[in-house]
């Protein structure tokens, strides 16, 4: 992943610059960083962080859940956006809001934080780097490393399987096209997040998205993305946030 978001460094920067720049009032405003699964705030991520900070003029960190790479496989996304609420309300420098860019998955932690954390410092900008805010089709290949034989024998299971959901963090946004039923029934992040279930949805969580004053997403192409669904395939049932 560390290569892919080299080689797309440019585009990015530039998407970044973009926002920070256009918004005279945001040129002091701090931003967080999430990053995307297997990675870590440590290594590549910090000096995309730095970079970032360096271009935009904006402080900012990269804000770890929990250890980094193995969490962000295995700690589930509901666990995952409660720990991102309780760090961002005790950093005093986000205090008189802040803004987010988040890479991947780190996009679906980002969207839990703004839509599920209560009485949080405001978000001001939202930069989203390749997250799959409508789902993916499948697990995201796990290319190497101690972890993927746990994951992957997991993964044989069934995905909506409560012991899946409660231990593979993908599995929340895994949205298999022909097992709605399923999906909507025991999928334990995505639908709430997207509002998807009729009888369930709460407009205080769209309130908080539509309150950010930018939002910029950015698509990227042979990412983990490779299996991210296309608007039409969800158009009927998509939730309204
Ligand atoms: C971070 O950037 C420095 C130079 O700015 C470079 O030497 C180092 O290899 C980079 N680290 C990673 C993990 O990309
Ligand atoms: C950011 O700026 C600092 C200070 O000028 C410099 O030392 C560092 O190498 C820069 N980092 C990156 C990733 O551009
Ligand atoms: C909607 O979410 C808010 C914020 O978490 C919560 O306070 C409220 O009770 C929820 N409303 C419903 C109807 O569940
Ligand atoms: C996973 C899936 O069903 N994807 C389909 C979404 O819709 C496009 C056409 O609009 C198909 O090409 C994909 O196969």
């Amino acid at each position: 992943m560390a290569n892919i978001l080299r080689r797309h460094v440019l585009l990015l920067t530039v998407a970044t610059l973009l926002l920070f720049s256009t918004v005279p009032v945001s040129n002091s405003i701090p931003f967080i960083l999430f990053h995307g699964i297997g990675d870590k705030c440590s290594g590549g991520v910090s000096n995309f962080t730095q970079l970032l900070s360096n271009l935009s003029g904006s402080p900012g960190s990269c804000l770890e859940i929990g250890n980094g790479e193995a969490d962000s496989w295995f700690m589930p996304l509901t666990h995952q956006a409660s720990l991102a609420c309780e760090k961002v309300k005790m950093m005093k420098e986000l205090s008189q809001g802040y803004n987010i860019v988040a890479q991947s998955q780190g996009n679906l932690v980002a969207r839990g934080l703004i839509e599920f954390c209560d009485n949080a410092p405001p978000v001001v900008n939202y930069v989203s780097l390749g997250g799959p805010h409508a789902g993916i089709a499948a697990i995201p290949k796990c290319s190497s490393g101690p972890f993927c034989a746990i994951a992957e024998a997991l993964m044989k299971l069934e995905i909506y399987n409560d012991f899946v959901q409660d231990h593979i963090a993908p599995s929340g946004y895994v949205k298999i096209p022909g097992e709605m039923t399923k999906y909507l029934g025991h999928s334990k992040y995505l639908p709430k997040l997207n509002n998807e279930r009729p009888d369930q949805r709460n407009s205080t969580f769209k309130d908080r998205f539509v309150s950010l004053h930018n939002l910029v997403l950015v698509m990227m192409m042979g990412l983990i993305l490779c299996c991210q669904l296309n608007r039409q395939n969800y158009t009927e049932k998509t939730g309204s946030v």
